[in-house]
């Protein structure tokens, strides 16, 4: 019998969650309501067992990961996220660093004859790195490496650039895709409610403004991705209203690649006396996500910020793509107390994970091309 057939089977199971079970099964959408009644009564079992059907039925047992690497340009920021490190770090006047062009396109020469496909740069917002500067990286990284993929900046490091150019969103993001920029990371989505923002990121772009810099984007041709910080303040209301408001836009559009829960981790940051989710609520998370995003292609699990064996687990909880084998630079979640101090995993040790928990690795490039089936060599 399977997961699936053993759930049907369950006399115990109650009316509301056996009808969702069935829509699931149907391919019918839950609504956000269903969403809530999931999180507040599902056991993990019955919901790891939805999100594995969701998941097998689109890939079987492949999983996507890629080949890039990380430029963090610095870890200065002048907003002050109460969760994040780099902060603290600013508020308290400790030393940060910014890196100039010249460095950071040492970073890029690095790679060179390493296949690596996707450069991923972000980082904290500096008052003096304009638009202008980015542009300049950006160009000279495609006459370094055309074939590179770049996918750069949060909505929220795109706004301050914009603001200070003096440019609408349109025309800043323009400009930023004439120099080379082709897709947008998912970070600064935080959680849209305006309620919980004004406690743990009051100052920086608020949610309205994030969505429209994604919308935007995907207007323009732009791929992005989408994040929300989960296992805080937030409530299960909370999370279901913010992924509602990404299915309505990825309805519109069709422009998010994958979404990315991100565990908040607790070290090194202003809310350090709020405990992190337990595993257990972590695969909650990554279940509801799976059957409620039924418009996203992928569900992404960040090994560097989960941990390796979290996200391991996570491929039978909905996961479809562990991210990258990336190098060494993003600090910002080792600071904050992930487990990974050094998060670089190479090809074949990610390939290793993959296999160990009976799924295929699949390659792929930034738009879920599928580049390489790495197959078991037979042992
Ligand atoms: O927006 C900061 C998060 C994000 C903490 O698009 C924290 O492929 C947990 O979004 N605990 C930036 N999270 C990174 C990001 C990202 C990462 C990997 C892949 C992609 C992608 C996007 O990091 C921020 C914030 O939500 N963050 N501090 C913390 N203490
Ligand atoms: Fe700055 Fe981003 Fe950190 Fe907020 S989460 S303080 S915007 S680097």
């Amino acid at each position: 019998m399977t997961d699936l057939e053993a759930i049907f089977q369950d006399k115990a199971l109650s009316s509301d969650l056996r009808a969702i079970a069935q829509k699931v099964t149907n391919q019918i959408r839950i609504t956000p309501e269903e969403a809530i009644t999931l999180f507040k009564q599902g056991e993990i079992g019955f919901l790891g067992a939805l999100a594995n059907h969701v998941r097998e039925q689109r890939y079987g047992d492949k999983t996507f990961f890629n080949r890039n690497f990380h430029i963090e340009p610095t870890n200065v920021c002048v907003f002050s996220c109460a969760f994040c490190a780099y902060s603290k770090l600013y508020k308290n006047r400790e030393e940060g660093w910014e890196l100039s062009i010249d460095q950071m396109m040492h970073i890029v020469r690095k790679y060179d004859g390493i296949p690596v496909t996707e450069v991923h740069i972000v980082g904290g917002v500096h008052p003096k790195l304009d638009l202008d500067f980015f542009c300049d990286l950006l160009q000279q990284i495609k006459a370094h490496r055309p074939e590179l993929h770049l996918k750069g900046f949060t909505a929220v490091e795109l706004d301050y650039m914009f603001r200070k150019a003096n440019l609408t969103r349109e025309e800043g993001l323009k400009k930023l895709r004439d120099a080379g920029l082709q897709s947008l990371p998912g970070g600064g989505a935080e959680i849209f409610a305006p309620d919980i923002r004004m406690q743990i990121c009051a100052d920086k772009i608020d949610g309205d403004g994030w969505l429209d810099i994604h919308k935007t984007a995907h207007r323009l041709g732009m791929h992005s991705n989408a994040t929300m910080l989960y296992g805080h303040i937030e409530t299960y209301e909370h999370r279901v209203d913010h992924m509602n408001q990404l299915r309505i836009i990825q309805d519109e559009t069709k422009g998010f690649n994958c979404f990315i829960p991100l565990k908040f981790r607790n070290q090194d940051n202003d809310m350090s006396h709020i405990a992190e989710s337990s595993l257990i609520e972590d695969m909650k998370m990554y279940a509801v996500a799976r059957i409620f995003m039924d418009n996203f292609a992928h569900l992404k699990a960040y090994w560097p910020m989960l941990g390796r064996n979290t996200a391991q687990l996570l491929l039978n909880f909905g996961v479809d793509d562990l991210d990258g084998t990336i190098d060494d630079s993003t600090k910002i979640y080792s600071m904050a107390g992930s487990e990974e101090q050094n998060p670089a995993m190479s090809t074949t040790e990610i390939c290793d994970l993959i296999y160990d928990a009976q799924r295929i690795p699949v390659e792929r490039d930034t738009l879920y091309n599928e580049l390489e089936v790495y197959e078991k060599s037979p042992s």
